[in-house]
């Protein structure tokens, strides 16, 4: 009598423990593979943009000193110079040699610039030096350049 009890008990805890096993223990075996990168993606470098042949541009700015920054630049063939004029009083920016401004007619397209107003030049299409000053103040230093065309 017990012991028909105690078998049949022990036959159920078996049977739970086997089934516990079961679920908790299934599905632990799924190794992930990690996936294996292509060996021959070879990335091709993108194309260089503009083979150096752009012509450039530059600008010079008039500033609150009422002196030009940088008072040299330098430019390719073909490129525009822009000048701003970021002092509180106006002036006016031309070719030397002052007064006949003759050497770099590109420059006649900047000329008389306001406080807060900005021109661009013609294109300087030839390779050469164009000195810059302004033409109410031709002595101020800090107010002449250099326009390097190459
Ligand atoms: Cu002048």
């Amino acid at each position: 009598m017990t012991k028909a009890i105690w078998s049949g008990l022990a036959a159920a805890i078996v049977v739970a423990a086997t089934a516990a096993a079961c679920g908790g223990g299934s599905g632990g075996g799924s190794t992930p593979t990690s996936p294996t990168t292509g060996g021959g993606t070879t990335t091709t470098p993108p194309p260089t943009t503009g083979g150096g042949t752009v012509t450039d541009s530059a600008t010079i700015t008039i500033g609150s000193t009422g002196s030009v920054s940088p008072s040299t630049v330098t430019i390719n063939r073909g490129g525009r110079v822009t000048f701003v004029n970021n002092h509180t009083r106006a002036h006016d920016m031309s070719s030397d040699p002052h007064p006949e401004h003759t050497d770099c007619v590109e420059m006649a397209a900047v000329g008389f610039l306001n406080p807060g107003q900005s021109r661009t030049s013609s294109n300087f299409n030839t390779a050469r030096t164009c000195g810059f000053h302004d033409h109410n103040e031709p002595d101020n230093a800090g107010l002449k350049g250099r326009i390097i065309i190459q």
